[in-house]
């Protein structure tokens, strides 16, 4: 039997409630008839790590957990810690260590969830947004000078290389392409930024021509947002930067009814290094420690990861588990307007498992 080693890092904030959440029901799906076992190794990564020893992991943080098959991550993130510290000190030397340089967030409506958009249901909203995940406005390039002095100038560099973009581009229109719809939207912002942009646009043509079967179309970012909201259905894969993407990445996960709801991974798609899986959403200071975090986001993430491990009959088993809860309202957590709590909802998800 394949014993598949995953590394759980919660985090902080609710990361510590949602991840032993999503280990229990990856558990649930494991040993006797799957086929496969999973061998758990924690991590007290995050901000009790920083205020213990200075750092958001240790040093050799990533040789621990590189042997990995794969790894569920929480969230950085710490009310008494500045969040350019945990996000740099963990999440993103993690995504960056190991090259994980695509960054998958699929969104739908799930059943039973009331989402904001009007006469959008389940069908008309089915997207997945690629997020380039290793550079761009995120390269971590720039710097203050004067700092404090009327002449401070501060600079954050946006870091676009050929490689990088052909790499990704690739990446999405071969996913596009595994979509029953076979369509791609590249999101650019080419009439403002007149550098990077125009290459991404340029490069975009060119990997085009390899994926004949693939129709695409190009939108800038600020219509995206619209055409988001007014016209769901005209959207299925989208391929965005790092910067872009992240902002539309939440706009989506808004519209499909809940941050708590919405999973992510970061991908290593050559597979050199362990993947991480993770809720899209943060710490959540306001709720965090009350037991009341929505646990889904943990959940699909778990199935982006079985998926990920190649095992996709647990990924369906899984996902449709989820899709039973969302569908009970007397399920909900109350990001959803409901009064569950997560070990409630962890519960009823395994409870759906056993059952089957
Ligand atoms: P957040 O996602 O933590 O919270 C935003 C809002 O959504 C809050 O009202 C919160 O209660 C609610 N929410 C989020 N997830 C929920 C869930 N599972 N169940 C129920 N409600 C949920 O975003 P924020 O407030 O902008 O950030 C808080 C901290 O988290 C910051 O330090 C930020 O840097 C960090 N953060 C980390 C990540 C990450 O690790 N990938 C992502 C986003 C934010
Ligand atoms: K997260
Ligand atoms: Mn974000």
């Amino acid at each position: 039997m394949k014993t598949y080693k995953i590394a759980c890092i919660p985090g902080d904030g609710i990361g510590k409630e949602v991840i032993p959440a999503g280990q229990e029901v990856l558990q649930a799906l494991a040993g006797g008839g799957a086929g496969f076992d999973f061998q758990f190794t924690s991590f007290g990564w995050g901000g009790d790590w920083y205020r213990a020893h200075g750092t958001m992991m240790p040093d050799d943080g990533l040789e621990q957990i590189r042997g990995m098959d794969a790894i569920l991550f929480g969230s950085a993130g710490d009310p008494h810690i500045p969040d350019h510290i945990t996000l740099w000190g963990l999440r993103l030397k993690i995504c960056q260590g190991f090259d994980q340089y695509a960054n998958v967030r699929p969104t739908r409506i799930l059943p039973g969830i009331d989402a904001p958009l009007k006469r959008c249901g389940p069908a008309d909203l089915d997207w997945v947004i690629v997020r380039e995940n290793s550079e761009g406005e995120y390269a971590g390039v720039g710097g203050r000078a004067h700092q404090g002095h009327p002449i401070e100038v501060a600079t954050d560099v946006s870091i676009l290389t050929r490689a990088g973009v052909e790499r990704i581009m690739r990446f999405a229109f071969r996913l596009a392409q595994s979509r029953p719809r076979k369509l791609l939207t590249v999101v650019t912002k080419s009439n403002a930024q007149r550098h990077g942009m125009v290459m991404w646009d340029e490069i975009a043509l060119a990997v085009s021509k390899e994926f004949p079967d693939v129709r695409w179309d190009k939108e800038l970012v600020d219509a995206c947002t619209a055409r988001m909201v007014n016209r769901p259905a005209s959207l299925d894969t989208l391929v965005a930067t790092n910067l872009h993407a992240d902002i539309l990445s939440d706009l989506a996960a808004a519209l499909a009814g809940s941050l708590g709801i919405a999973p992510t991974g970061n991908v290593d798609p050559e597979r050199r290094y362990p993947s991480m899986f993770e809720p899209i959403h943060g710490s959540a200071f306001d709720i965090m420690g009350k037991g009341l975090a929505n646990p889904v986001g943990t959940f699909w993430s778990c199935v982006m990861l079985l998926e990920h491990l190649g095992e996709k009959e647990a990924a369906a088993r899984l996902m449709q588990a989820i899709e039973e809860i969302t569908a009970d309202p007397k399920l909900h957590t109350g990001d959803l307007g409901g009064k569950a709590k997560t070990t409630e909802v962890t519960a009823a998800v395994i409870a759906r498992l056993k059952n089957r």
